[in-house]
């Protein structure tokens, strides 16, 4: 079998280590293994096959020929710049960052949703990994699209400290040690407010609409990847204080009358779907059980009484999985299988 030359860019991070895991776990056929991250970086060795490789600083980096695939996940900032650099000197870059995605020429991609879009890689030679609580939830509503028709969807987020990097991560723990010792909070720094024991409406930026970008990301990614754009979406998105995974909260609204059997049943044949929906035995999808997991869980599946045809369902994956690493793997797996 071919092997490829892989980068990771933004190897320290939270998505990033998790992408140099996840190449391992799935024993993605890896020839060389070339890993990037900032100067503060320099010299850090990360262990991949029983090798400690050690990171490049990106910026002082000359030329990226040799690699074939290249998986971002160092900010919006660091892939506008570079992933035109690395397309140019021959790699196909798959972003995990929001520069990307919106770009016409740019396939935004979720295997299990669209993969056919994988083909336009060779506009720019760069394939966007959507919004992690983008993924999750068009993996759980495709199939549901496809039967009956989504015209409207209403979504409440509850998403993970590590969703925003590994400081976050840090944050919740050392807020959550302070508390308990009974000292006074340090204060927020990756995060906007305090997030310990504690729910906070505002995910990135506020925009001049009154919504952060991350709602913006989220409604205007699902009508891509749906390929739909008269769908109607909107959300609002919240972090709270879990480590992995994200919850949605989705109410939708479809054109045909589905029953929430019919529902479960379409549900459970969806690829990379897992329902877990048996309210009476306590048998409902949680972060705390999902983390580590690849698939997206579904569960709480009921007909929405205010409406005629209407479903609320409460749609979890791990973030830094299906939200992120897996997903940008399992493109990666897709173009090689089919185009290199
Ligand atoms: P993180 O834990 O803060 O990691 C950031 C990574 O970017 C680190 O490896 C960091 O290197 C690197 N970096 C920062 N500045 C750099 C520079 N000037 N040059 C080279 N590398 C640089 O954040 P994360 O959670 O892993 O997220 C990273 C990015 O992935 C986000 O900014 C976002 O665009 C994307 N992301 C996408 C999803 C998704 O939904 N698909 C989810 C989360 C994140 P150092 O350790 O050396 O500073
Ligand atoms: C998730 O550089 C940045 O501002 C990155 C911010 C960021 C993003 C993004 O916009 O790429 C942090 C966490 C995402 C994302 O997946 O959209």
């Amino acid at each position: 079998m071919r092997e490829f030359a892989v980068a990771v860019v933004g190897a320290t991070g939270a998505v990033g280590r998790m992408m140099i895991s996840v190449l391992e776990e799935r024993n993605f056929p890896v020839k060389e293994l070339r890993l990037f991250a900032s100067p503060k970086s320099k010299g850090v060795k990360i262990p991949f096959k029983g090798e400690e490789i050690e990171v490049e600083v990106l910026e002082e980096a000359k030329s990226f020929s040799g690699i074939d695939i290249a998986l971002f996940s160092a900010g919006a900032s660091r892939s506008l710049e570079y992933a035109p650099r690395f397309a140019k000197d021959g790699a196909v870059v798959i972003d995990n960052s929001s520069a990307w995605r919106m770009d016409p020429e740019v396939p935004l991609v979720v295997p299990e949703v669209n993969s056919h879009a994988i083909a336009q890689y060779k506009n720019k030679g760069i394939i966007a990994n959507p919004n992690c609580s983008t993924i999750q939830m068009v993996v759980a509503l495709k199939p549901i699209h496809d039967v009956a028709k989504i015209k409207r969807i209403v979504v409440a987020t509850y998403q993970s400290v590590s969703g925003a990097g590994q400081k976050a991560i840090d944050e919740l723990m050392a807020q959550v040690k302070a508390w308990c010792a009974g000292e006074i909070l340090p204060l927020p720094q990756a995060l906007p407010k305090t997030i310990a024991f504690n729910c906070i409406p505002h995910i990135d930026v506020f925009l001049p609409n009154g919504y952060t970008k991350e709602e913006m990301k989220m409604i205007e990614e699902t009508k891509k990847i749906m390929e739909d754009p008269e769908l109607k979406v909107t959300a609002t998105t919240v972090r709270v204080p879990v480590f992995y995974g994200h919850a949605e909260a989705v109410n939708i609204e479809t054109e045909k009358k589905i029953t929430s059997k019919e529902a479960i049943e379409i549900l459970r044949q969806a690829p990379g779907v897992v329902v877990l929906d048996d309210p009476e035995h306590k048998v409902y999808p949680l972060q705390i059980e999902v983390a580590g997991r690849d698939e997206v869980f579904v569960g709480r599946i009921r007909e929405d009484l205010s409406i005629e045809k209407g479903l609320n369902l409460w749609i979890v994956a791990d973030n830094l999985r299906k939200g992120a690493a897996t997903n940008a793997v399992q493109i990666a797996e897709v173009l090689i299988e089919r185009y290199l």
